[in-house]
């Protein structure tokens, strides 16, 4: 028996890099040793604005992402969270058994509400790490392969499952995460002490994966970099050091390969090269997103949806019976 793997995105702005190497590009290669669960996640987006028209465009968007990228839809299962209801059903039986202080201490919680004002911060935002917790939960998911910025959220999973066993019995799989060292963290390209975000204020901070050459050639030229004019890959030198990682991870190479291939050359001449791995890698991928129509991913989607449904509808039986609600 295959152990199982759930993770998903949120469809609320533009995919980057930082989901590429961060997430995708490890789930592409997962798919051949796990049975796996990628999904669209629409109810996160919520949690903060999303303009409806935007969001179901985005949704698409994400799911053809997924497909250029290479999640082949007979390995594994792509479907749009909303789709299975039982995501939000679980999620409010498992509020009931988070506690108020170990959701107020999420990191993403604090930097989000922050943005926009802590009054004006929903209590979807604030909740939304329970909703996690259930869309891992409710699949029986063994491992969860994220960025570095989600572990704090697979630890409350983690609490809330090992919580509910004890309190109802055993119920629920105490999943693990899995965090490729490479590509864990991908920072802002205007800030690299924060990491690329869809909904970083500025368009400058990420390089979407749709992101046309001259954008791409813009950003890159304007991406921060340290003083000095060396191309060395260390810790004193952060905005230099995400820069060689994206171009590592792109181009396969060391950091001390690209260190070496740069040698004797200044920062004009890296970020060309830089600039060019990226319209290099992207090109293909957004040729590939472009061939797929709406209605084949919609399709998709909706086998996706029905692969795995009856293990959530399972689950939730398990779940309501272990609470004494009449079934
Ligand atoms: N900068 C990053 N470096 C490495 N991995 C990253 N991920 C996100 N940003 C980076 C990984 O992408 C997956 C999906 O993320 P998400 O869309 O669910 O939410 P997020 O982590 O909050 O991503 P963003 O881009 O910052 O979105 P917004 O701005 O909408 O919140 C996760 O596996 C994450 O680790």
């Amino acid at each position: 028996m295959k152990q199982r793997i759930f993770s998903g995105i949120q469809p609320s702005g533009n995919l980057h890099l930082g989901n590429y190497l961060g997430a995708i590009k490890n789930w592409v290669k997962l798919q051949e040793e796990y049975d796996s669960i990628f999904c669209v996640v629409d109810l996160h987006a919520i949690t903060v604005p999303q303009d409806p028209e935007i969001l179901r465009q985005k949704t698409i968007e994400v799911a053809k992402i997924y497909l250029a990228a290479g999640i082949d839809p007979e390995k594994s299962a792509i479907f749009i969270q909303s789709h299975i209801s039982e995501h939000t059903e679980l999620a409010w039986i498992l509020n009931t058994i988070a506690k108020i202080p170990e959701l107020e201490k999420m990191t993403q919680f604090k930097d989000k509400s922050q943005k926009n004002g802590r009054e004006s911060a929903s209590v979807g935002l604030f909740v939304y790490p329970v909703l996690m917790a259930a869309d891992i939960l409710l699949y029986n998911t063994e491992t969860v392969p994220v960025g570095e910025d989600q572990l704090q959220h697979i630890e409350l999973a983690r609490d809330l499952a090992a919580r509910f066993n004890k309190k109802f019995g055993e119920t629920f799989i105490v999943p693990k995460h899995f965090v490729k060292e490479e590509g864990m963290r991908i920072m802002g390209l205007d800030d690299p002490r924060k990491k690329m975000s869809k909904s970083a204020a500025s368009e400058y901070n990420y390089i979407a994966l749709t992101d046309p050459e001259e954008t791409i050639r813009k950003k890159i030229k304007k991406a921060v970099t340290d003083s000095g004019s060396e191309i060395i890959y260390c810790d004193d030198k952060p905005a230099l050091k995400n820069l060689i990682n994206i171009h590592s991870l792109l181009t396969d190479q060391t950091p001390a390969e690209i260190e070496k291939m740069y040698a004797g050359k200044g920062y004009g001449d890296f970020k060309n090269g830089l600039a060019d791995a990226i319209v290099n890698f992207l090109k293909p991928l957004q040729e590939r997103i472009g061939a797929i129509s709406d209605a084949e991913v919609l399709d998709i989607l909706e086998k996706g949806a029905a692969k795995v449904r009856p293990i959530a509808i399972q689950k939730i039986f398990d779940v309501k019976q272990k609470l004494g609600f009449i079934i």
